[in-house]
């Protein structure tokens, strides 16, 4: 049984949750987080010293870093299909999460915490502008990379394409100008055929 400690409106805990999802793994979740609070303890401390969201323990194993969960979890329970054996098919996945971590996340976030999570008369609608801006022609490279192959690893679906998924869902949701991004699109369609994308990132922003 793994246990996950989160939010479930959080992408980084949807990531987790739709790798849980893929592997068909048993877990429970635990509401942390936000309005839920419980980081704070001196328990959720000694796992966690960040005191962020996600973590998760199998085990006598417990990770935090979601892309460091996602990663766990495909290693240790799907080898050969989450995980890529090949270290160059695999560094193809890494490298697309770790993308989404360091050049998409700056610029949806702004987006994402101005025109969600703050009142309205507070909204800095220049800033959301100018991050609206920045992530069009961010996106348009994965579109490129995505007209030469269905998933970001290559062929087939791998843990490549989950935090880029869980980001593209956000991004597709928010109230902004966004270019056409016909293979991207096209990977979306994809996405939305599985059942634990539909389940634990499909959810309304909030
Ligand atoms: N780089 C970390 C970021 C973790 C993080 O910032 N999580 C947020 C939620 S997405 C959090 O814990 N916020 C505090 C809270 O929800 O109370 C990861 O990918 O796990």
């Amino acid at each position: 049984m793994i246990k996950i400690w989160g939010r479930a409106n959080s992408i980084n805990v949807q990531k987790v949750m739709w790798t849980v999802g893929e592997l068909g793994l048993d877990f429970e979740r635990i509401d942390a987080g936000g309005a839920f609070g419980g980081l704070d303890t001196p328990e959720y401390g000694r796992m966690n010293p960040n005191r962020k969201i996600p973590t998760i323990r199998d085990g006598e194993v417990v990770v935090w870093e979601s892309n460091a969960c996602v990663r766990y979890l495909a290693a240790q329970y799907g080898a050969g299909w989450l995980w890529p054996l090949d270290p160059g098919q695999r560094s193809q996945a890494d490298r697309w999460m770790d993308w989404m971590l360091t050049t998409l996340m700056p610029d949806l976030t702004i987006v994402f915490w101005q025109t969600i999570r703050t009142p309205p008369e507070r909204r800095d609608m220049a800033a959301v502008h100018e991050a609206a801006t920045r992530l069009a022609p961010i996106w348009a490279i994965l579109d490129g990379h995505l007209s030469e192959r269905a998933f970001v690893a290559g062929a087939e679906f791998t843990m490549g394409d989950i935090p880029v998924g869980c980001a593209y869902w956000r991004y597709v949701n928010l109230p902004i100008e966004r270019p056409q991004l016909p293979h991207l699109e096209a990977w979306f369609a994809r996405l939305k055929e599985r059942p634990a994308y539909r389940t634990h990132v499909m959810l309304p922003l909030s």
